[in-house]
């Protein structure tokens, strides 16, 4: 697609609302099917939580390893070459160990939570780590403010994300989720500016679990509001393949909660919002319109880093089509 004449060389042309692990993937695909500069992202911090004094950004961190190819593919989150001094030493002195910090990480969370404690924003920290990083995207948190989300248990507890995603291993049946004080929280407004701009190529929702990483983003105020009188084409990528989530707890969420595992589950979280959809192949019978939107059935699984570059390539080309 040609750009606009007027469009500025600089500006990002493609906003992506991404969290977890398979936000960041499709992330890296745009990132290089794009230039640098092509693509923003709008980041989930909902898993963001305060651990030994630190502030940890799970979601932030991991597409900053991602994106700068510095991530460990293996375990999907951290750094590659990690080593594990400092946590080996926190267990034997009877520290806090159950959530993995490594020692290449902890000197992020040690940079952020001083520039946090002298007053600098969460925006302008992130910027800072993701140019210290090479990183030429523009990534934002959903939020300056924290915005934690509550894991509302059928066995009647309110885990903070991290307590039920890592110490307690997506066990714990889920009946809920609240984005804690959401509602005094505000959106970066280059991201408010962005999608009212009416200047995007593309809003895309990435393939990321809706209740633990896309609507966290979507409960800050003004965020769903400008995406549902955006005119650009909002996409989303299901993270479903076959009713079985990729990585993570979707499935089993969705199950308990008394949801169909279905991209029509997903596309009900996003109700008004979506232009398109794009499903798995081996759910190519969605296509035939049971999500009312057009739909485009094409291979959803990111494996190798040309999945990554095809998939942001056919949710481009899908988009543009939708915008003709
Ligand atoms: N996920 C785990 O399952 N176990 C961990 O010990 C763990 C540590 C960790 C440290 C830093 C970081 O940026 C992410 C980390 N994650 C860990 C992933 C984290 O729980 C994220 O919230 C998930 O990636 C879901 O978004």
């Amino acid at each position: 697609m040609t750009s606009a004449p007027n469009r500025k060389t600089t500006a990002p042309s493609v906003l992506a609302l991404s969290g977890g692990i398979g936000g960041a993937k499709l992330d890296l695909g745009l990132y290089h099917v794009l230039k640098p500069w092509e693509l923003a992202v709008a980041a989930n911090t909902g898993d963001d939580f305060e651990h030994l004094g630190l502030t940890i950004c799970p979601d932030l961190d991991t597409i900053m390893y991602t994106l700068s190819g510095t991530s460990d593919e293996v375990r999907g989150w951290g750094r590659q070459g990690e080593t594990w001094a400092c946590l080996s030493q926190l267990k034997e002195i009877g520290g806090s160990s159950w959530f993995g910090l490594g020692d290449k990480d902890l000197a992020v969370h040690l940079y952020r939570t001083e520039l946090l404690r002298q007053g600098k924003p969460l925006g302008e920290i992130t910027g800072n780590l993701f140019a210290s990083f090479g990183i030429k995207a523009q990534v934002m948190p959903m939020a300056d403010q924290p915005v934690g989300t509550i894991v509302h248990t059928t066995d009647g507890r309110d885990l903070p994300f991290q307590r039920y995603f890592v110490e307690e291993r997506c066990a714990p049946g889920v009946r809920g989720f609240t984005y804690q004080d959401a509602e005094t929280a505000t959106p970066p407004t280059a991201l408010l500016a962005m999608i009212r701009g009416g200047n995007l190529r593309a809003i895309v929702i990435c393939p990321s679990n809706p209740f633990v990483s896309i609507n966290p983003i979507l409960s800050i105020p003004g965020i769903r509001e400008a995406l549902a009188a955006s005119k650009t084409p909002i996409v989303a990528v299901s993270p479903l393949i076959g009713g079985a989530a990729v990585k993570g707890p979707l499935a089993k969420m969705l199950a308990e909660m008394g949801l169909p595992a279905s991209n029509r589950s997903i596309a009900d979280q996003y109700k008004g919002l979506l232009t398109g959809m794009i499903i798995d192949k081996t759910d190519g019978d969605d296509a035939n319109n049971q999500l009312e939107m057009p739909v485009l059935a094409v291979n959803t699984l990111m494996n190798s880093l040309e999945d990554r570059k095809r998939l942001a390539q056919d949710v481009l080309e899908f988009a543009d089509r939708l915008g003709e």
